[in-house]
């Protein structure tokens, strides 16, 4: 195949992975009581980066108990102190960003321009905005002196590892909350390697601690009972099963699942714009995104010159190795996920829905999917209702503004939708009218550490981000 592993482009050399990983509690990388471990592989090549302890219960206890412990003093310390160590862990995220920008890309498959211009540079700015609030929670329109919650028992998932880490961690130790964070089995690495940051910045012992393991271990840690603070993203039948183990304890809770975001573009939009857009829609991170902009709602009249404009575009996206700077999709996460792609996708063909892809080659070993275009599709396919979570675009059209609205509303889910039209007041109206939690226009996975991020429906509920990302993490 034309896929060439070595010499990488960006050397994976820049990032030193050991052969095996610790638990990180109370300030120590320790092995799992039960002596288990797991395996994390490269999705583009299958292969084995590092061997990774599995907590289990024993584990939760004693990572609970030492975020117990951090908690008195950490939440006694001054606002301003605590800023120091944020603004210190931001810093370092950005002096190692090269090395952990790599290490996204090879444990999780993304392409490295994206770790390296998308993911690192949010990740950084999330700790600097949350560093900022630190020393101003009387200011935040909370009362005068807002109370942190106390143990956060936060669960993430695959998609984008280092910055689900940080939209979940920096806020919670902004308002003086100690944190216990599962990272997700198939991408284990950077949460540890952020460990080591925590470390470096000499953040108190037991103020952060890292739970590798699977869905087990994430089971126990919200289920525990000195944990006070639960929060998850990931999918929403886990999700689901979280908010029943939390109903009828004394634990907050915030919820952000998964979507099927419409990106809706008028017969006004400039084409060329909408086709970027729609491309950074559903393509961006292989369509591994909880906002992506999986179904397109073209209106009628402009169906014809945007599905060629698209399909032209769509002809010179580059799959491939992750670490190659020209590529624009790279592997799908795991075997797992590959196979709930292709079976959505095979449900779309056999449902009656005209499936497209642009010739290209796909890489012998690893996961990989060709960007896919369903047309034909109708509001009653599977493919227009379900999480595809893939490099999978289905189209559907529509008439009126009116109908654009019904037809996006038309899914159990409610994160985001995009809108494309010159016409500002049908904006507004749009985004009035969407059950969104974000609402772009004329532009698409936008994200800014200061602007709130969450969802509608069955995507959950809580915001993360900005000013209202607090509220998560502070009696107020
Ligand atoms: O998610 P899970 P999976 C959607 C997407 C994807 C589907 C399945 O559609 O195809 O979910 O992905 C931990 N108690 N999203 O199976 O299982 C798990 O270990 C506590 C959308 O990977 O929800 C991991 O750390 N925790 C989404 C995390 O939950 C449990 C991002 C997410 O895994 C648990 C990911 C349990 N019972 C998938 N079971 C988004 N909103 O962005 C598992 N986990």
């Amino acid at each position: 195949s034309a896929f060439a592993y070595a010499p990488a482009p960006e050397s994976r050399a820049v990032v030193d992975i050991a052969p095996s990983y610790g638990l990180f509690i109370d300030g120590e990388f320790t092995e799992a009581a039960g002596g288990k471990v797991f395996k994390t592989v490269s999705p583009a090549n299958e292969e084995v980066l590092s061997e990774v302890a599995q907590a289990g219960s024993e584990d939760v206890e004693r990572a609970v108990k030492a975020a117990r412990k951090a908690f008195e003093k950490w939440s006694a310390l001054p606002g301003a102190e605590r800023a120091k160590y944020l603004f210190r862990i931001a810093r370092l995220i950005q002096e190692r960003s090269r090395e952990l920008a790599v290490l996204e890309s090879l444990d999780n498959g993304k392409p490295i321009r994206e770790s390296r211009d998308s993911d690192l540079p949010l990740v950084a700015a999330h700790f600097f905005y949350y560093a900022g609030w630190a020393d101003k929670l009387g200011h935040a329109g909370y009362g005068a002196d807002p109370k942190p919650l106390g143990v956060a028992g936060q669960v993430i998932p695959w998609n984008f590892p280092l910055l689900m880490l940080a939209w979940k961690i920096a806020p919670a130790l902004a308002c003086g909350n100690t944190v216990v964070l599962k990272p997700a089995e198939t991408t284990p690495l950077s949460a540890l390697f952020f460990a080591d940051i925590c470390r470096q910045a000499g953040l108190p012992k037991g103020v952060v601690n890292i739970l590798t393991g699977d869905g087990s271990t994430g089971a126990e840690l919200v289920a525990h009972p000195d944990v006070n603070k639960v929060a998850f993203t990931g999918s929403t039948e886990v999700g689901k099963a979280i908010a029943r183990t939390v109903a009828g304890t004394d634990k907050k809770l915030t919820l952000e699942l998964g979507g099927k975001a419409a990106n809706i573009v008028f017969d006004d939009a400039p084409i060329d714009q909408a086709v970027e857009g729609i491309v950074n829609g559903i393509f961006f991170n292989q369509g591994h995104v909880c906002c992506a902009g999986s179904r397109l709602l073209v209106q009628e009249s402009v169906q014809d010159e945007l599905l060629a404009a698209l399909k032209r575009r769509m002809s010179t996206l580059r799959v491939g190795d992750p670490l190659d700077k020209n590529t624009d999709i790279g592997a799908i996460n795991s075997a797992e996920q590959l196979a709930r792609i292709t079976e959505l996708a095979d449900a779309g063909e056999s449902e009656g829905a005209e499936r497209w892809a642009p010739s290209c080659e796909l890489p012998d070993a690893g996961y990989w999917f060709a960007p896919t275009l369903f047309t034909g599709v109708t509001q009653a396919h599977r493919i227009a209702q379900e999480e595809i979570f893939g490099p999978v675009l289905s189209v559907l059209t529509f008439r009126t503004p009116e109908e654009a609205v019904a037809k996006a509303n038309n899914t159990p889910y409610g994160l985001s939708a995009g809108v494309w039209t010159e016409k500002g007041s049908r904006i507004l109206w749009m985004a009035n009218k969407l059950r969104a939690g974000i609402v772009w226009s004329n532009t698409f996975n936008k994200f800014d550490p200061a602007s709130p991020f969450g969802g509608y429906k069955e995507s959950g509920f809580g915001r993360e981000g900005g000013r209202h990302g607090l509220e998560a993490y502070l009696d107020v």
